[in-house]
């Protein structure tokens, strides 16, 4: 599914977003920067240890990443030149900021990539696997932070959504669907 806002493309597929061909694959990490299960896992066995160098270089200078924040890192023996690694929000019911701290993953991740010349970027599904988001309300927050983004922001050529399954796949279609875009 794809659908184009202003000069960027917004495209949703099914895939391992580790076998991407883009200038930017988004990773959906933890605060230490520490590697993990999930696609964080994937991402780091795939791109080799070149990528968990940089987190630690990272950690060491500014203890990790902050939930809601973003950092950048070379995608070493990946296909993808760099990975942009975002923390986002564990899922404690809904009250606990986490709408909020979702949407500041995919705009810190955007504005990250803009700022170091990205035109192609794929995002996972953040927050959805080990941290519980449900991924209905998930999806309508992700897309909505990335068309607020792109309606303020050129330079970016395409947005990809890489998703896992079938279930998180028919998720951000129906949210898609739904926005009328
Ligand atoms: N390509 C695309 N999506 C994937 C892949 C892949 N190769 N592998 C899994 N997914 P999760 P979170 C999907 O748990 O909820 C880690 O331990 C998965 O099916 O990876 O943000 C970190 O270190 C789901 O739809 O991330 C953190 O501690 C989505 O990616 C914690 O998990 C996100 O699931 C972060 O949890």
């Amino acid at each position: 599914m794809m659908t184009k806002i202003n000069q960027t493309s917004l495209v949703l597929i099914r895939g391992d977003i580790t076998r991407e061909q883009v200038d930017a694959i988004a990773n959906a990490a933890n605060e230490r920067l520490m590697g993990g299960g999930g696609v964080d896992g994937a991402i780091h066995r795939a791109g080799g240890p070149a990528i968990a160098a940089e987190c630690s270089a990272i950690r060491a200078k500014q203890g990790g990443c902050p939930t809601g924040q973003a950092v950048i890192t070379t995608g070493g023996n990946l296909p993808a030149k760099h990975v942009i690694h975002t923390v986002g929000p564990i899922w404690r019911g809904g009250t606990a900021g986490e709408a909020e701290l979702l949407a500041s993953c995919y705009r810190e991740s955007l504005r990250l990539a803009v700022e170091h010349g990205i035109k192609t970027i794929a995002f996972p599904s953040i927050s959805t696997g080990v941290y519980g988001y449900p991924v209905a309300q998930a999806a309508v927050i992700a897309l909505n932070a990335i068309r607020q983004f792109l309606k303020a922001h050129d330079g970016l050529d395409e947005v990809r959504f890489v998703l896992f399954d079938d279930a998180t796949y028919g998720a951000y279609e129906n949210a898609l669907l739904d926005m009328g875009v």
